[in-house]
């Protein structure tokens, strides 16, 4: 079993440290290879002396890049000989040991996750269609695929994903702004849900990593809501936090702090974020501080001290002011997503 992280953007290094740091705190049992092209000496000196369980490459895996390249890096490790590969996002951070958690998964059963409730979340059979093919298994929601966990039973099923995502038209798509893409050729995680609902990988068993339970897609104005919130309260954290969408890293640096609400709401909503709550214990370790921690606003400050500088509880009201405006708007886009 090994785990790999794949990275092509050096704006996203301080995300691919901190997933290191997590890993080698909670998993440093199983062996991580990481893909970073434009790795610097000073950052390969840095993973050698830090993370002890992680092979650094810095050849391209392929052709492809962002998020297409998913498919071709998980066949070319199952290539390699290992029978189980994890695919962690870089924007993941992990606060418990998942490979324990869910290790009685059977290597039939692909392990993917619940996509945001901001995304284009609902499907019902939606992207199977795009495609063209007969829908065989109707998922209510798009698959996300920030944590994925393939096996060589699914060889077929990435073969036939990278096929898509070669495909003219999808390569066609990508060109063209996100919103203005037909919605089963958004991205490659929708190409996979498409595959999933047709045959023949309609009969491929899914793990499905379900937000709130196993994973918290911080992603939009409803990333972490009540119920997940009280739901971590009761049973603990989830194992993976995903930073989707907007990113501390880069939206908090100083020069982009601009003074219109609707920013300075958004700011402080990935202020509260739990994924820079489990970075902060990391701040130690790491050769340079985290800027957006070093530079919290004064409305964050309060937050976090109402929230007993507690994840879950660190803009609890903000999370139930939002749900009840989702409650109110009724049948809005996203909260029909909401499970009761
Ligand atoms: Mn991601």
């Amino acid at each position: 079993m090994v785990i790999c992280i794949t990275e092509d953007r050096t704006k996203e290094e301080i995300a691919v440290k901190l997933l290191l740091l997590s890993l080698a705190r909670h998993c440093p049992d199983t062996p991580i290879v990481l893909t970073y092209p434009p790795a610097s000496p000073q950052f390969a000196r840095w993973v050698a002396a830090t993370i002890p369980g992680c092979t650094l490459r810095t050849a391209r895996v392929s052709g492809s890049s962002g998020w297409n390249i998913k498919a071709d890096a998980l066949l070319g490790l199952l290539a390699e000989g290992h029978d189980e590969v994890w695919w962690l996002d870089s924007d993941i951070i992990v606060t418990g040991n998942f490979i324990e958690r869910y290790r009685d998964i059977p290597p039939a059963t692909l392990v993917v996750c619940e996509e945001a409730l901001y995304g284009a979340y609902r499907d019902d059979g939606a992207r199977t269609r795009g495609w063209g093919f007969p829908v065989a298994r109707s998922l209510p929601y798009s698959l996300n695929t920030g944590v994925m966990r393939v096996s060589t039973l699914h060889l077929d099923l990435l073969k036939r994903w990278k096929v898509l995502l070669e495909d003219e038209r999808y390569r066609a798509a990508q060109k063209d702004f996100w919103h203005r893409r037909p919605i089963h050729l958004m991205g490659d995680q929708d190409v996979l849900s498409a595959l999933l609902g047709a045959e023949p990988f309609a009969e491929t068993p899914m793990y499905v990593l379900q937000r709130g339970r196993d994973i918290l897609q911080y992603f939009g104005f409803s990333a972490y809501t009540t119920r997940e919130r009280l739901a971590n309260l009761r049973h603990g954290p989830p194992a993976f936090i995903h930073c989707q969408g907007w990113k501390p890293w880069t939206s908090l640096a100083p020069e982009r702090r601009a003074s219109d609400i609707k920013t300075r709401l958004q700011n402080l909503y990935i202020e509260l974020s739990p994924y820079s709550f489990a970075a902060e214990s990391y701040r130690n370790q790491l050769d340079a501080p985290l800027p957006w921690l070093e530079h919290l606003s004064p409305m964050a400050r309060l937050f976090r001290l109402l929230g007993f500088h507690h994840a879950a509880l660190t803009g609890l009201p903000i999370a139930m002011l939002i749900d009840l405006v989702r409650a109110v708007k009724g049948s809005g886009r996203r909260p029909a997503g909401e499970r009761a």
